[in-house]
């Protein structure tokens, strides 16, 4: 059972670029193909709870709040998929998890590793990994409530193209797996491994990996088949630069797999 948090933020800025993206999708009907007993899973909208803060602070608000809004759905024994604007929504996701036995899928573009030391514009936005990983902004994340960072060896990155020299420095130093975006033979092998040493992940999809993996439908797919999903986040999708909606279909297409029973 699956239940959908709306997170309709780019920066914490509601609505904004990325953030129409969490809204067009449920409008696009994406809540429904992952109904059971053609009940459609509960849809919860996360808002940030000082309207007061900007800037970080409202993204570690709206973080934390996705972090309740995940504990109460784990309560609940079902799935969150958390349908966000920015990839940073994985630390509130994450925060809500017990991160003690999970490892992390990753299907992104972008490597989402830099630290603020890497990182040529300073913004958390490529650096949400480095974070849940542990190797930046320890403060930022215990403030949104993150548990023990997951470790390296638990990190599975696929669809990657993009990366900046300091950040594929870190990445080849790090013991992520890495799956670039023309070379996803291994990445069954590399689900495997995991399967062994965790007991269940966290399933990121930043929609921009579809430039590179249009069939990353089927990676999900197979991710769900491999090991027991604690939750989801599908990122990144800007309606305005989609006007025929081929963008949408690819995504709702990547929601459905997480259907069980629907993935050939
Ligand atoms: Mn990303």
């Amino acid at each position: 059972m699956y239940s959908i948090l709306e997170v309709p933020y780019h920066m914490g800025l509601e609505d904004v670029a990325v953030g129409k993206g969490p809204t067009a999708l449920l409008r696009a009907g994406v809540d429904q193909l992952l109904a059971e007993k053609s009940m459609p899973p509960q849809v919860t909208h996360i808002r940030p709870r000082d309207l007061r803060n900007q800037g970080l602070e409202l993204v570690i608000d709206i973080n934390r709040m996705l972090r309740y809004a995940v504990k109460d759905a784990v309560e609940q024994e079902s799935v969150p998929v958390a349908l966000a604007g920015n990839c940073n929504a994985a630390l509130g996701v994450l925060a809500g998890l017990d991160t003690t036995q999970l490892g992390i899928v990753w299907f992104d573009k972008h490597a989402d590793f830099h630290t603020p030391e890497t990182s040529l514009n300073g913004s958390i936005e490529g650096m949400a990994l480095a974070i849940a990983a542990g190797h930046c902004h320890q403060q930022l994340a215990e403030r949104i409530g993150f548990g023990p960072p997951i470790s390296d060896h638990n990190i599975v990155l696929a669809g990657v193209r993009e990366m900046e020299r300091g950040e594929r420095e870190r990445i080849e130093t790090s013991w992520v797996s890495v799956h670039a975006w023309d070379s996803l033979a291994l990445l069954p092998v590399a689900l495997e491994q995991l399967k062994a040493r965790v007991e269940a992940v966290y399933l990121h999809v930043d929609t921009d990996v579809l430039d590179v993996v249009p069939e990353v439908a089927r990676w999900v797919g197979l991710v769900r088949e491999t090991l027991p999903l604690a939750a989801v986040s599908v990122t990144n999708y800007n309606p305005d630069l989609d006007p025929e909606g081929d963008r949408a279909l690819a995504i709702a297409e990547v929601i459905r797999r997480l259907a069980p029973g629907r993935v050939l």
